[in-house]
This record gives structure tokens, C-alpha cells and sequence, in this order.
């Protein structure tokens, strides 16, 4: 049984969020996500996201590819999580790239190529134009 990690925000989820979790479920037999916080969010980004965590897990919680969703509270507890959920593979989008490379002692790591053209950033600000 190979059991795949990644974590994320998925904030305002689009298509780029759907691909790369998809992509990481046929890496292995369970895909588990960990959802970052708002509190974790806002400690990282001081803002908070625009979508609750408890909605933020319910979404990602009934797709199709996901097997099981916890919250990520903190950065640093990673190798926890890893340890915790027996992860063999930790994948993060390539923007992430190099930033785990300490966990490989513990799992694989794979990044991902990100999906082009789409990101809450850029979702947010097209409504802010198109709102105008
Ligand atoms: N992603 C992607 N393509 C996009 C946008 C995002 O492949 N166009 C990927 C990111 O690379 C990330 C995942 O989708 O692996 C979730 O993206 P974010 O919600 O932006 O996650 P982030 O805030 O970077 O994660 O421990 C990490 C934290 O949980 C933060």
C-alpha cells in the first residue's frame, strides 16, 4: 500500500488545485491531504483565506481522487504528518520546489509542474477588474 501526502490552502478551488491532486493519487493507492489552517494562513500571509478551513476540508474531502483530508496547523510539522498518516510520497507543486528536499530521508518527494494560468491571485484579481 503506497500512501501519497500533499498539503495546501485551496483557497477559492479551481482546475490547478483538481489537476495536482489528481496527478498525486495515481502516484500511489491513497492520496491524503492536509489542508492548512486559517490560523496557519494567516500567520503566513497575514490575511485570512476567503473560504472557512471547514469548507476548505469538506471540498477537497468529497472528491473523487482524495482519500482522506486532517488540518495543517503548522509548516514545521511536516515530518509529523508524514510519520503520522505513513506517507511513502510527499508531493508539492514545483513552486514549492527544493523546500522539502530534508524529508527525503523519511519519504520521496516529488514536485509537481504547477498548472498555467490559473491561481486564486490571479482568480481574485479578475473579479476585482471585471467588478470595476
Ligand atoms: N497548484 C498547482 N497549480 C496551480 C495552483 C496551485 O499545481 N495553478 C498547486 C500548488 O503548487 C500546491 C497546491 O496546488 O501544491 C495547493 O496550492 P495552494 O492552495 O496555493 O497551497 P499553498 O498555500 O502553497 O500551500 O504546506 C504547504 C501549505 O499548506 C501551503
Amino acid at each position: 500500500m503506497t500512501n501519497v501526502i500533499t498539503f495546501g490552502t485551496f483557497d477559492l478551488f479551481h482546475y490547478g488545485h483538481l489537476r495536482i491532486l489528481e496527478r498525486a493519487k495515481i502516484l500511489g493507492d491513497r492520496l491524503i491531504v492536509g489542508v492548512s489552517s486559517d490560523e496557519l494562513n494567516y500567520r503566513k500571509k497575514n490575511r485570512y483565506p476567503l473560504i472557512s478551513e471547514e469548507y476548505r476540508c469538506h471540498i477537497i474531502n468529497s472528491l473523487k481522487c482524495v482519500d482522506e483530508v486532517f488540518l495543517e496547523k503548522s509548516l514545521e510539522l511536516k515530518r509529523d504528518y508524514i510519520r503520522q498518516y505513513r506517507a511513502n510520497i510527499l508531493v508539492m507543486g514545483d513552486d514549492w520546489k527544493g523546500k522539502f528536499d530534508h524529508l527525503k530521508c523519511i519519504c520521496d518527494v516529488i514536485y509537481l509542474p504547477r498548472t498555467v494560468n490559473i491561481s486564486t491571485s490571479c482568480l481574485i484579481e479578475q473579479i476585482r477588474r471585471n467588478s470595476k
